[in-house]
């Protein structure tokens, strides 16, 4: 049975893919900070799910959880790196610098240093598969996009860079960049709990949902060994692109 490390597994997508993965067939272990979210998981998933409580901005609880992985003796075959977050929507004039330090340390730092701990085991193994999840916002800015869509810029790159690296290897990296998706908790968390804003975000639209992210990543992981998709991008029919904006009599 092959053995997929999920973060940020205890909502949204990372929760959507470990049930997927589950019913592909792979054992998941599921990282994230809430550990009672986690429990329930568990107890819908059954002994094919290891919850595993990570806090991957924190280098301790990043030791301890890669210290239980490599104690269990499962060899990762699969890697996605889902945990991440947005905070706040204003200019960057106006944004907080805290919530940019934060969205620093868990969408870039920690997802590093997750890869850092897990690649080693997957070249030794000449095998395995790192699936990061990115997003559009990496690609296509937007009025208070600043940091959080920088460092999807920087998923994507590292995960092209992590290709140049692997060359003569056959560890696989993609890089999957989804645009508007509900059903999970990123709004809520990026509008702090504002659910009006919430609710209109997502208002008379037809987005991604959790299922369907999940979905390309079985895809993904399903594909022959020889074959490594570098990057996906994935939007809902009801979004597309806009003219640049111009502002007159400046
Ligand atoms: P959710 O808020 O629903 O889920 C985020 C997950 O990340 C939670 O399980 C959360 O768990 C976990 N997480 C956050 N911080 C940490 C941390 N420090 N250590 C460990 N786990 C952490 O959001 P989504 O499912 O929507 O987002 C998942 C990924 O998809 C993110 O990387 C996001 O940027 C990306 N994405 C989302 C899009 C969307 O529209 N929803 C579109 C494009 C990309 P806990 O709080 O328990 O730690
Ligand atoms: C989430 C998609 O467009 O809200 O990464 O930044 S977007």
């Amino acid at each position: 049975m092959k053995t997929a490390f999920v973060t940020g597994a205890s909502a949204g997508f990372g929760a959507a893919i470990c049930r997927q993965l589950i019913a592909d067939g792979y054992r998941v272990i599921g990282g994230a900070r809430r550990a009672d979210k986690l429990a329930q998981l568990e107890q819908e998933l059954g002994e094919n799910f290891i919850p595993l409580t990570l806090d991957v901005t924190d280098p301790a609880s990043l030791d301890a959880a890669v210290a239980l992985i490599h104690d269990s003796s499962l060899p990762i075959d699969v890697l996605v790196n889902n945990a991440g977050l947005a905070l706040g929507i204003e200019r960057a004039q106006h944004a907080d610098a805290q919530n940019w330090e934060c969205m620093i340390a868990t969408n870039i730092t920690g997802l590093a240093m997750v890869t850092h701990k897990i690649l080693p085991g997957m070249v030794a193994a000449n095998a395995g598969l790192i699936i990061n999840i990115g997003s559009i916002a990496g690609t296509y800015p937007y009025p208070g996009g600043n940091v959080y869509g920088a460092s999807k810029a920087f998923v994507k790159q590292f995960s092209l860079n992590l290709r140049a690296d692997l060359a003569g290897t056959r560890v696989r990296v993609t890089n999957i960049e989804p645009g508007l998706c509900s059903g999970t908790e990123f709004s809520m968390v990026r509008l702090g709990g504002n659910h009006e804003a919430v609710a209109a975000l997502y208002k008379d639209v037809d987005a991604i949902s959790p299922q369907d992210l999940a979905n390309t990543v079985s895809w993904i992981a399903g594909q022959p060994d020889h074959v490594n998709i570098n990057s996906l991008e994935i939007m809902p029919v009801a979004q597309t692109y806009s003219a640049l904006s111009v502002a007159r009599n400046l």
